[in-house]
């Protein structure tokens, strides 16, 4: 995780680096965040730009550097692709910029075509609007040049290509940028997450995600990783928390649901929602080029799945050209496939929990997530889990005496009057 709050943003310019894959923060729990006090940005698996002030005639300046380039990305340990973003991740990382205030921020574009960027949701000059062609020409490979705004209303917004966007969006050149207030913020959040989602086609043996695809995408990450390498968010039970979500995965909108408490949405990349035209929600639809902002007290401790509920987006590289063998006897059919292909594997007869476990081909992981306190969970994809504690960040979450569904026994079946046909 990388906790930056506000004071040090605008006094220092720190420079922070994020968690590798499966490495597990504790201390974004450590200290719970003063009410009224602006609580860190929360980015779980990812980072947050560093930005440097330069004191000019005209006023302060922040300054940024991104780099548009490839490298080797990890969705998941097992699984790793060729892709493009910005300073080495995807999605790139998080701008955290000051409401009013005057920022410059230098891309250097190291791809082997030309590209922009684009910052979504922002009302920006013009001429800064990122749009290839219609704003500005695009940069050119090897160039760095230069983009400079004021940001003016705070918010969860993004940050994209808007150059052969269907490529460079496929390849992971996306980010999400948020304008901090330059007050106290009105919702008065303990903790502050963002949380990106996204979508890509992998197919088997291929060293890029397919830019190309329409449908079928089978690798879906939270800021780009896929179950089990999403880090939890860990917070305090009590703590009132906000989630900025956004989407600029290529073709899909992810319906996200939370486990556990209810949620209002409480603002978009349009802005603020009117506290009158809030209400309960436990799941919200982040659809394609949009954010949405979540905030939810956690009343109750203990672990709670955060996930898109379209259950192909909780799953991993799921191959589905295949027919339905629930309820059938397949042992003859694999006796004859087995001749044919060693490997080769029908659905399961009894549902698809069991196909987690089976083999897996080179660069791949398992279509299901992996082990849980309670057995194997059968999630994966875009499925991460808020674990909220009374007091330190612990791993380990065990429900009080009584509060587990357990085996039924013969005495209480008889008692309510249950009858179990044989
Ligand atoms: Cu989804």
């Amino acid at each position: 995780m990388n906790p930056i709050d506000r004071r040090q943003f605008l006094g220092a310019g720190l420079a922070l680096t994020g968690a590798g894959v499966g490495q597990i923060s504790t201390a974004a729990a450590a200290t719970p965040a003063r009410r009224g006090a602006a609580p860190a940005l929360e980015v779980p698996n990812g980072a947050i730009l560093p930005l440097t002030r330069q004191q000019t005639a005209s006023g302060t300046v922040h300054v940024g550097h991104l780099v548009v380039e490839e490298f080797t990305h990890t969705f998941a340990p097992g699984l790793e692709a060729r892709c493009w973003g910005y300073n080495g991740r995807t999605p790139g990382p998080v701008l955290a910029l000051p409401e009013g205030e005057l920022v410059r921020l230098y891309v250097t574009n190291r791809l082997p075509e030309p590209t922009t960027i684009h910052w979504h949701g922002l009302v920006v000059p013009n001429g800064m609007d990122g749009v290839s062609g219609l704003n500005q020409a695009p940069i050119p490979p090897g160039e760095t040049w230069t983009y400079t705004f004021r940001p003016r209303r705070p918010g969860t917004y993004m940050y994209h290509s808007h150059f052969d966007e269907m490529t460079q969006m496929a390849l992971g050149l996306v980010g999400m940028l948020v304008v901090l207030p330059k007050g106290p913020d009105p919702e008065h959040v303990d903790r502050d997450f963002v949380l990106m989602s996204h979508e890509w086609k992998m197919v088997a043996g291929a060293r890029r995600p397919d830019p190309l695809a329409m449908n079928d995408f089978n690798v879906l990450t939270f800021n780009g990783k896929s179950y089990p390498a999403t880090e939890p968010l860990r917070v305090r039970t009590g703590e009132r928390v906000r989630i900025r979500l956004g989407n600029l995965g290529p073709m899909d909108h992810h319906s996200i649901h939370l486990h556990g408490p209810p949620f209002e949405v409480t603002g978009t990349d349009g802005g603020a929602i009117p506290r009158s035209a809030r209400f309960p929600e436990t799941t919200v639809l982040l659809a394609v080029g949009a954010t949405r902002d979540i905030v939810f007290t956690a009343t109750e401790p203990g672990d709670w799945a955060l996930h898109c509920h379209m259950t192909h987006h909780a799953m991993t590289q799921m191959g589905h050209e295949s027919g339905n063998f629930i309820g059938a006897d397949t042992r003859a059919l694999d006796e004859k496939l087995g001749k044919l292909a060693p490997d080769a594997m029908t659905m399961g007869q009894t549902g698809m929990a069991g196909m987690a476990g089976m083999a897996l081909p080179k660069n791949s992981i398992s279509m299901g997530g992996g082990p849980g306190p309670f057995g194997r969970i059968d999630m994966g994809g875009m499925f991460t889990v808020v674990s909220v504690r009374d007091g330190a960040a612990t791993d380990r979450f065990t429900p009080p005496a009584g509060t587990q569904p357990r085996r039924a026994t013969a005495e209480e079946l008889a008692r309510d009057g249950i009858v179990v046909a044989k």
